[in-house]
């Protein structure tokens, strides 16, 4: 009966032992394999895939249609936290409720930019022997001959308008620097917004729309975004919904899942109140255990129009939002533009505070080592007691 208790209260503290130790390598720091600071590269598949790496981040821009997915360089392929961010639809509305924003029930026309030929360009700036930046550039043509089956879906069902849209320029132009970058929205009257994008870590990005079929002066064009932070690769427990979305807003944090679904026939699009004080409107992906922001979409509230005849002019840019079921539609609304054109800086990326802890193999191994140490050594101690 002595034996049986001994040999209980050894198990047990076998047990205590290894599950001490596994949970010391989890929370051992992120293994970095060199420190912030080093260039971006790039690269170009054979299927036309640009994939972009820093030290904090890695960002693979799909080939065909406009859409990033974006995890931490330490995590192998986004295995623990992978994002993306996809541009899915263009439409014409007209603010019915005039919150600035738009709602489903406002639209006039829309096509779902999977619907258009999209051409993929990459390159780099170097100075004095220095990748200073990558940069990637998708550029709209005409209407594909063939639908993209995979394509993340638009909000609003159907085909749409796409030839009305056939012409509309659009240009999504992201660009990623080794240094933070200053950036300013300006016009013929002077500046009126300032932004930091951080080097290393956040892929600024232009939108630029131009001959747009507007059937009034009364109309605003939107670009919906489909947001999506529940991309991981791991096979370790169902990766689906671990994330929050979080804004941070002028009067209230909002925080909702994106497997949640608003939806309405007449649209339940919530308008976010941009926060004062500053320019960078911002929603974070938040990892649910950890409560740790990872991932964020942000835009400048402010654009630039460029009217016909070259004068420029900046104007308010209002987002509204929704959960979707399959991820967040944001969508970014501007005002008419006549024949000229809007120029807008959304960005994606990362905060690398918030990289994942990742235990490497070789942890394993000294956790195994520790407890068969453990194990021989509470053996010997059974056998000397008999
Ligand atoms: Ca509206």
């Amino acid at each position: 009966m002595k034996t049986i208790q001994k040999t209980m209260i050894s198990l047990f503290l076998v047990v205590a032992l290894l599950g001490t130790t596994a949970l010391a390598s989890a929370q051992g720091p992120a293994t970095m394999p060199h420190g912030p600071g080093g260039p971006p590269d790039h690269t170009t598949g054979t299927d036309g895939t640009v994939t972009i790496n820093t030290d904090i981040i890695s960002i693979m821009a799909n080939g065909k249609v406009p859409m990033f997915h974006f995890w931490y360089a330490v995590d192998d392929e986004g295995a623990h936290a992978k994002f993306s961010t996809s541009f899915v639809m263009i439409a014409e509305y007209e603010d019915l409720n005039g919150d600035g924003g738009y709602q489903t029930g406002e639209a006039l026309h829309f096509a779902p930019l999977s619907a258009f030929e999209w051409t993929l360009t990459s390159g780099s700036v170097v100075v004095d022997d220095v990748v200073t930046e990558v940069w990637l550039k998708y550029t709209k043509s005409g209407v594909r001959s063939t639908m993209m089956p995979d394509a993340a879906p638009a909000a609003l069902n159907g085909t749409g308008s796409v030839m009305r849209f056939e012409d509309t320029t659009i240009q999504i132009w992201g660009h990623i620097y080794l240094e933070d970058y200053q950036g300013e929205v300006a016009d013929d009257h002077g500046s009126h917004a300032n932004y930091t994008v951080a080097g290393g870590s956040e892929l600024k990005i232009d939108i630029e729309i131009g001959n747009f079929p507007f059937s009034s002066e009364d109309s605003m064009v939107t670009i919906q975004t489909l947001q999506r932070e529940h991309v991981a690769t791991g096979i370790q427990e169902p990766q689906v919904h671990r994330y929050r979305i979080e804004t941070r807003e002028q009067f209230r944090n909002t925080t909702l899942d994106s497997n949640n679904n608003w939806t309405t026939i007449g649209g339940n699009e919530s308008r976010f109140q941009s926060m004062n004080g500053t320019n960078i409107q911002k929603i974070d992906f938040v990892d649910y255990d950890a409560g740790i922001a990872q991932g964020f979409f942000s835009w400048v509230d402010k654009a630039t129009i460029t009217w016909p005849g070259g004068a420029t002019e900046i104007v308010d840019v209002n987002a509204t939002y929704v959960p979707t079921g399959v991820g967040t539609a944001v969508y970014l609304s501007y005002p008419y533009f006549d024949n000229g054109s809007i120029l807008h800086d959304p960005s994606i990326g990362l905060y690398p505070a918030g990289t994942p802890l990742i235990s490497e193999p070789v942890d394993m191994v000294l956790v195994a080592g520790i407890g068969a140490v453990a194990l021989v050594a509470i053996l010997i101690v059974l056998v000397r007691k008999k």
